[in-house]
């Protein structure tokens, strides 16, 4: 790590490290991942320069840099020193057993969870994704979860929104820039492809208003579903209340924790002693950061470190003014980035680390609902098992709510701006006349058309209605700040993600909203929030990012049964930007591959 001073006074910047992990018995060589490129230039000489020249631009301290549209100037004064991070995957399909129990995935690089991309704040990403699915053949993308993309929409990773599909055979190339920074993950927007393990970790390093010792890097903790993922969409798009309950059969910590081989279905492959547990090497007195993301299909996580109390810096990309909890409630998309000290009373002990679904309307999994990981503490003997007692589960409320909105404190506040326009959005559930329940936003369920992107029909000025309603657009037109109430007429929670953006959340709640805003000279700010059962969110988002941005559900099986709308913001800044013709190529080769093959969209398509 390195201390930078600046004429704005002191800023840290985190350097790009390794996490500090001990994984006994590794299923896949970490060697696989591929070489991380620190591009020509990353002395840290040009790295004041690029802290000096954001802050000239009033990007720091006067409000969240991330919140503010770059313009080209200082993107192409920045650009000769900014670093560029190149990554090359590859997506396969592929036979293996995270957990020690033998299934289909879909994975890059052949290694789960995904290679991690990291850059610091302001460079470029550069991510080449080769579609090799084979067995069947599916399209793919990468979205790359709560960056803004300014002034690249068309990198966002959404088929049928910012590009068609990457068809089988091909290559996409997306390259953006780290326009804020903190933790996130990325992860395939083809159906459901992602919850077969197509996804992977994301950190952008920046300044921080905290002190730590050591970056632990992320803590993936996530349900694990053992049938086929297609299987799984069949049963929740399809005609039976059987099909549409899909438990999961594990939880897992950084994609380990062992199964019970005992309650393995017969005929299936299952041995418990090839998993393990991710496993951590500590010492006491020092103070960790954990970056703790929800990376799951759909259910909500209480994640929590045996007899210790956390400290949660930063929700998503937003740092916060430090607060103590046991408990850390993470829905599907969500992040926390939390402080660990562990302390003399753990010397040479090991503790438990622990993720835990709970709750009626919140678990997916009458199996194994708790994943944990070892935390060894300075001498501790490995291969022991820590005997440390958890927290209590949390109390069921039925909400599965995340903690009060007023808890946490955005660090460079922001004040709410005035709305410029309301949208009121409800959220009900119906089984159509052939028994197939889907889900309706706004009185629409969406549906993916994967050969017209929406970003291009936009630029070509091309929204003339009628419209086609499946695609559930809501046009924003030139509004600069929009309101959005929903109202959920339904018995689960919902974990709301918008892209391109992030939300102020102006309230949460199970009673209708009363008009009053919880804290408008700085409200919190999110991308993902868990939208209560039969409940209701109020939210509002500036629109200084022309484009076309998803709003959707972001449990998985409600995605496929098409909890999804689009926003189009600024349609007609939309029009004066180029859109790169490798996007556009990607329509041309889908179209060539879509109309010799069968595409099999049986969900929205998301
Ligand atoms: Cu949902």
């Amino acid at each position: 790590m390195s201390l930078f001073l600046t004429n704005s006074g002191l800023i840290v910047f985190a350097g790009l490290t390794s996490a500090l992990k001990l994984n006994a018995q590794p299923w896949t060589e970490k060697s696989a991942l591929p070489a991380f490129l620190p591009g020509s230039v990353s002395t840290t000489e040009p790295r004041i320069e690029q802290v000096l020249m954001f802050t000239t631009y009033s990007l720091w301290n006067t409000a969240h840099p991330g919140q503010i549209v770059l313009s080209q100037t200082v993107i192409q004064r920045a650009l000769p020193i900014l670093a560029s991070h190149h990554y090359d995957f590859i997506a396969t399909r592929t036979i293996g057993a995270p957990d020690g129990f033998e299934k289909s995935l879909i994975l890059i690089n052949g290694v789960f969870p995904g290679p991690l991309i990291e850059a610091n704040w302001g460079d470029w990403i550069e991510v080449k994704l080769t579609n090799n699915i084979t067995g069947p053949e599916e399209g793919t993308s990468i979205h790359y979860h709560g960056l803004l993309q300014t002034e690249t929409p068309w990198y966002d990773g959404v088929p049928s929104v910012s590009q068609c599909p990457i068809a089988p055979g091909s290559s996409f190339t997306y390259r953006f820039r780290a326009d804020t920074y903190g933790s996130s993950w990325y992860h395939s927007h083809v159906s459901a492809q992602y919850s077969a393990g197509m996804f992977g970790l994301l950190i952008i390093y920046g300044p921080t208003h905290v002190s730590y010792d050591v970056d632990v890097g992320h803590i993936l903790v996530s349900d694990w579903f053992h049938k086929d993922y297609f299987a799984i969409v069949e049963g929740i798009v399809g005609n039976t209340t059987e099909g549409r309950i899909q438990p999961s059969n594990n939880t897992l910590i950084n994609g380990r924790m062992p199964y019970p081989c005992s309650g393995a279905p017969p005929g299936s492959v299952c041995n418990s002693s090839k998993a393990s547990y991710t496993e951590y090497k500590f010492e006491t007195g020092k103070t960790y950061r954990l970056r703790v993301v929800n990376t799951g299909a759909a259910g909500i996580q209480y994640f929590t470190i045996d007899g210790y109390e956390l400290t949660v810096v930063a929700i998503e990309f937003d740092e916060i003014e430090p607060y103590n909890t046991t408990t850390v409630t993470l829905g599907v998309g969500q992040r926390s980035d939390v402080l660990f000290t562990p302390t003399s009373k753990s010397s040479n002990s090991s503790i438990w680390m622990r993720t835990l679904q709970s709750g009626l309307y919140c678990a997916r999994s009458p199996q194994n609902r708790e994943g944990r990981a070892i935390i060894y503490m300075d001498n501790a003997p490995t291969g022991v098992l820590p005997n440390t007692t958890a927290w209590s589960a949390p109390v069921d409320d039925h909400t599965c709510a995340n903690q009060p909105l007023d808890l946490s404190v955005p660090y460079y506040a922001m004040k709410l701006p005035e709305p410029s326009t309301t949208y009121y959005l409800t959220i009900n559930q119906y089984l159509n006349e052939t028994g197939h329940q889907l889900y309706y936003m706004n009185g629409h369920s969406f549906r993916a058309d994967y050969n017209d992107p929406l970003l291009l029909l936009t630029q070509e000025q091309n929204l003339k209605s009628p419209i086609n309603p499946d695609w559930n657009t809501v046009n924003i037109g030139t509004n600069t700040s929009t309101r959005v109430v929903i109202t959920n007429n339904n018995t689960s929670p919902h974990p709301m993600h918008l892209h391109g953006h992030d939300m102020y959340l102006l309230y949460s709640g199970m009673e209708p909203w009363n008009g009053t805003v919880v804290k408008p000279q700085n409200p919190q700010r999110r991308d993902t929030h868990n939208l209560v059962p039969f409940g209701y969110m109020v939210f509002q988002f500036d629109n200084n990012n022309p484009g076309v941005w998803p709003f959707h559900c972001h449990i998985a099986w409600h995605l496929s049964q098409r909890l999804y709308l689009n926003f189009i913001e600024r349609p007609y800044d939309v029009k004066s930007i180029e859109i790169p013709m490798t996007m556009k190529q990607t329509c041309k080769d889908w179209s060539a591959y879509s109309s010799k093959n069968i595409v099999d969209q049986i969900d929205s398509g998301l």
